[in-house]
């Protein structure tokens, strides 16, 4: 069939049989979706069986609860931040902070404390390496912004994230920090280690086929907001990790990588209550002045809540 023949087809199906209300946008999409899925069968000549096997990936996969993982995987959910800057750009929105992908992850409701919180459950504080993360949250001209939602979250010494990983305990390495009076918030928390997609799971067999792997830099993630200021999304990942720019999740970007310094000193290691060295993270935060003629950057997707 040529397009021409595909399109009357889909719409013969799809718009030429409606006889209730219709919802013009999803109308649209559909239409448009599914012309060019009967295209893209065209242009490659797809089998019924590799059709089925196609849908069937769908359900496993939706199933899994991995749909999110594949969407970073292959890099919708990067495309779509390329699509937000292109926006922003336009817009004349320049500046702050840069946003990168929020990943499957995220879970709501995670303990909420003003400028300190000790975010990991102290059970593998022998483990691995403790992380003072510590930042500023300001406008693009440096002021400060007292009262930030600075919501963090990042994965244990294994690469894992609780509530998705029930062997940790609720919460664990997740936290909100209110920036305090000098816009400041500090985080004590253990050094993550990256992320790897399930190794038997919907989307690492997908990327087996393209001949790719499902590993993520070691990296921390965050949600900030401030009434008048536009939300931020972002991450940092940090220096030194073998896939800091070869993340299979694209979230690496100029401009969000953090280098974890050693901190050895006696004084700074007893003036933090440890008696060990840890590592330390500057990470700032800038944030833009909400404006009407920019694209909202909320996105209304599904998240777990605890
Ligand atoms: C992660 O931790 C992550 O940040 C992304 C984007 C995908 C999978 C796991
Ligand atoms: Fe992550």
């Amino acid at each position: 069939m040529n397009r021409q023949e595909i399109n009357e087809l889909v719409k013969k199906m799809n718009v030429d049989t409606a006889t209730g209300d219709v919802d013009a946008r999803v109308q649209q999409v559909v239409v448009r979706l599914v012309s060019d899925l009967f295209q893209a069968i065209e242009d490659l000549d797809l089998s019924a069986t590799e059709v089925w096997k196609g849908l069937e990936y769908f359900t496993d996969a939706g199933k899994a609860n991995e749909l999110g993982l594949l969407a970073a995987g292959l890099g919708l959910e990067h495309y779509l931040d390329l699509r937000a800057d292109e926006a922003d750009a336009k817009a004349g929105v320049l500046g702050g902070t840069p946003r990168t992908i929020e990943g499957p992850l995220y879970v709501a409701g995670a303990p909420e404390s003003v400028g300190f919180a000790r975010m990991d459950d102290g059970t593998e504080t022998d483990k691995i390496p403790t992380l003072f993360i510590e930042g500023t949250v300001t406008d693009t001209d440096g002021n400060i912004i007292e009262g930030a939602k600075v919501e963090i979250w990042h994965a244990n010494s294994l690469g894992n994230y609780s509530f998705f990983d029930k062997s940790q305990s609720d919460f664990n390495l997740r936290r909100t920090i209110i920036s305090d009076q000098d816009g400041h918030y500090t985080a004590q928390t253990t050094l993550p280690v990256g992320y790897g997609c399930p190794p038997e799971g919907t989307t690492q067999f997908v990327l087996d086929k393209l001949g790719r792997h499902g590993n993520r830099p070691s990296h921390v993630h965050y949600f900030v907001s401030a009434p008048g200021y536009r939300k931020l999304t972002t991450q940092f990942n940090i220096e030194g990790d073998q896939y800091l720019w070869d993340d299979f999740a694209f979230a690496t970007r100029d401009g969000l990588v953090a280098t974890a310094i050693d901190i050895t000193d006696e004084a700074e290691i007893a003036r933090r209550g440890l008696n060990k060295a840890f590592k330390h993270i500057t990470f700032n935060i800038q944030l833009v002045k909400e404006q009407v003629q920019a694209p909202s950057t909320e996105v209304d997707r599904r998240r777990a809540s605890a």
